[in-house]
């Protein structure tokens, strides 16, 4: 599915993340930016030690929650790796949306700043952080949206969604945004 708006595109596809041929891929991380599972776990994997080895480096005291850092990409196709911190779902009143918002924007803007025409999300928070699917689509959709309206850029933002069941939940979320 593409979406487009003005000069960009936003795409939602089914895949793995780590497979995409674009600028930057976007790393569902921890503030300690240890490494875990989903994602984060992936990325390390198929991308080899240097990825760990420079936030050790570069980023000793990790990544606050709502912010991003970037990092090169291994041997991953992708360029550079942006280290997302979204939130933990609480419920929803303690200030969740506006931290995934804020760790979506992280991105786009690492993504402005380092030239890259072409951005992949995962959907951020809702795995291991329990962030409920149909929330955090419409949530990073719509910041997206926000920001590439205002920017132009990056040409090129792809969803890629692990299962069937958050491709649905992007895809659905999608229809309910944009305007027709
Ligand atoms: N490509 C695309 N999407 C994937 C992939 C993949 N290879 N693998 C899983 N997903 P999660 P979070 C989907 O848990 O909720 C880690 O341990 C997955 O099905 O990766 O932000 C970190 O170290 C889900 O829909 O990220 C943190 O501690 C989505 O990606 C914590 O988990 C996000 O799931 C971060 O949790």
């Amino acid at each position: 599915m593409i979406v487009k708006l003005g000069p960009c595109r936003l795409e939602f596809v089914q895949g793995d993340i780590t497979q995409q041929h674009v600028a930057a891929i976007v790393n569902a991380a921890n503030p300690a930016l240890a490494g875990g599972g989903g994602v984060d776990g992936a990325i390390h994997t198929a991308g080899g030690p240097s990825i760990m080895h420079e936030t050790q480096t570069q980023y000793p005291e990790g990544c606050a929650l709502g912010n991003a850092v970037a990092t090169g990409a291994g041997d991953l196709p992708a360029k550079f790796v942006f280290h997302a911190v979204g939130p933990i779902w609480k419920g929803g009143r303690q200030g969740e949306p506006e931290q995934l918002a804020m760790a979506c924007r992280a991105c786009l803007q690492l993504a402005v700043k380092h030239h890259c025409a072409s951005l992949a999300f995962p959907a951020l928070s809702a795995g291991a952080y329990g962030y409920p699917i149909d929330l955090a689509a419409a949530n990073l959709i719509k910041t997206t949206m926000d920001f590439v309206r205002w920017h132009q850029k990056p040409a090129v933002v792809r969803f890629v969604l692990y299962d069937q069941g958050a491709f649905g939940a992007f895809t659905r979320a999608v229809e309910e945004v944009v305007p027709r």
